[in-house]
């Protein structure tokens, strides 16, 4: 018989702004980079009406109350509150992410905010994005804004999603393929921009607390080979411990300072950084993940160029570094991504015994393509599968020791995704439209929905 998890544990669900609001030019909001990204296939739906939940927050938030949510992770438009990025604020932006945060309390579900996810305001990007420290500043004042703003109600704060995914396959999500010393002088800009955070949180939110919100996936070697550990080495670090070093402990991680050096990078530091990055930490990590990935020393360029082809995929390539491999103990989603439950508690573990910070994670998910039934039902038997895998190894990490105190997947409710529209779904609520026709936009609760609910209510796994 499974334990139960510990009595404060925080059962939530999570969504973006760009994936589910839609209304993309509605009260004032101006346009962000996903909105104008070019996209790989015009025949699958894009953010203008996503799932339309700007329209139907009330109805989303009394669906996820009646699931049992502890905890919703949503993210803030950056161009409801200033449509140009910065300058004056859209009234209309903040009063509509009020209702929603009341709405949250009003049912005692405690809101989740990241500050920004993928979606850049594209008067930003025009003067030149993250490459520039101007975005630095407005972010700065666009965190002040909302620690003002919500500060008396939102307590939890998640900096900027996934800065490391934006950034390896930046042509998937920012749209356009950045030359890697600009690459990683927009790393040195998001990971400041984030310490700005940390400190203006602290200072401006009563008993507010904040984390990064990365991507970990832990690399394996494909072999005992002595090349092939290196090559994970120089992947963990430049995937993941590069970012969170920076966050949790200052510094840059001295394996991706010398892979940055071997590819002649050099960043460049205004005059307070060296003081910012020592001075502000986090209160916790958040932690997005869905696989593991393995790796070997390339020994043979075969036509391959450098580069990673899709956000969790093992088509990796950086010659003289790592290779991307495929784990023949593993299986996979019908979209090609890796599943790996075991993989959680060693990435747990490893996280805890490096940081030794309290840890949430804020998606972990299946996509697939759901079925609605002519009875309005959704046998997502597969979904509940996984989560139960993936949630099975949450306890036994917690069980090991690791300060885990929530787990809130990827996703609420059915939302599009990043590359491949709205067919590869995440949601434990059913969003009924396809790639060209958005019907009614009515809502479903899956079988994944009971389950979940069931498990929180009992809090833990079903014996
Ligand atoms: C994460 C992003 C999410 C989400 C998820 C699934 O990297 O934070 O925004 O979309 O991945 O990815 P996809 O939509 O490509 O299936």
């Amino acid at each position: 018989m499974s334990h139960p998890f510990p009595k404060n544990f925080l059962w939530g669900a999570s969504i973006s702004a760009h994936q589910t609001e839609g209304a993309y030019l509605e009260d004032g909001k101006g346009l962000s980079v996903q909105d104008t990204r070019p996209r790989d296939n015009h025949e699958i739906a894009d953010f203008t009406v996503a799932s339309d939940h700007y329209h139907h927050y009330k109805e989303d938030i009394r669906l996820l109350a009646e699931l049992g949510l502890d905890v919703f992770r949503f993210s803030i438009a950056w161009t409801r509150i200033f449509p140009q990025g910065r300058g004056e604020v859209n009234q209309a932006g903040i009063d509509h992410y009020n209702k929603v945060i009341d709405e949250c309390l009003k049912y005692n579900i405690q809101p989740f905010v990241t500050l920004n996810h993928f979606d850049l305001p594209q008067a930003l990007e025009d003067e030149g994005g993250w490459s520039v420290r101007s975005t630095v500043d407005a972010f700065a004042a666009y965190a002040q804004t909302l620690f003002e703003a919500y500060g008396d109600r939102v307590k939890n704060w998640l900096t900027i999603n996934e800065p490391n995914i934006m950034l390896l396959v930046d042509k998937k999500i920012l749209g356009k393929e950045i030359p890697l010393q600009e690459k990683y002088q927009q790393f040195h800009h998001l990971m400041m921009a984030e310490k700005y955070a940390f400190k203006l949180c602290h200072e401006l939110v009563a008993a507010g607390k904040i984390g990064p919100v990365p991507n970990i996936s832990l690399v394996y070697p494909a072999t005992s080979k002595p090349a092939d550990n290196q090559a994970a080495l120089y992947f963990n670090s430049v995937r993941n411990w590069a970012y969170l070093d920076f966050s949790c402990f200052g510094r840059y991680n001295a394996v991706f300072k010398d892979y940055l050096k071997q590819k002649g990078v050099e960043i460049v530091f205004a005059k307070e950084d060296e003081e910012m990055m020592r001075t502000h930490f986090p209160d916790f990590v958040a932690m997005n993940f869905y696989t593991t990935v393995t790796v070997e020393k390339p020994v043979k360029k075969d036509g391959m160029s450098d580069g990673i082809s899709d956000q969790q995929s093992e088509d990796i390539m950086e010659w003289g570094f790592y290779k991307g491999y495929t784990n023949p103990f593993l299986q996979k989603n019908e979209f090609n991504w890796t599943i790996d439950p075991d993989g959680l508690k060693t990435t747990l573990q490893t996280l805890y015994d490096r940081y030794h910070l309290p840890i949430i994670i804020t998606e972990n998910g299946l996509g697939a393509r759901d079925e609605l039934t002519a009875d309005g039902k959704i046998h997502d038997s597969y979904r509940i599968n996984y989560l139960e895998q993936h949630i099975g190894q949450c306890l036994q990490a917690i069980e090991a020791g690791v300060d885990l105190f929530g787990y809130s997947p990827w996703s609420a409710l059915d939302l599009v995704s990043v590359h491949e529209g709205i067919s590869k779904r995440y949601g434990f609520i059913y969003v009924d439209r396809t790639e060209d026709n958005e019907k009614q936009l009515a809502r479903y609760k899956k079988d994944s929905f009971y389950w979940y609910q069931q498990l929180i209510q009992t809090n833990q796994l079903p014996s």
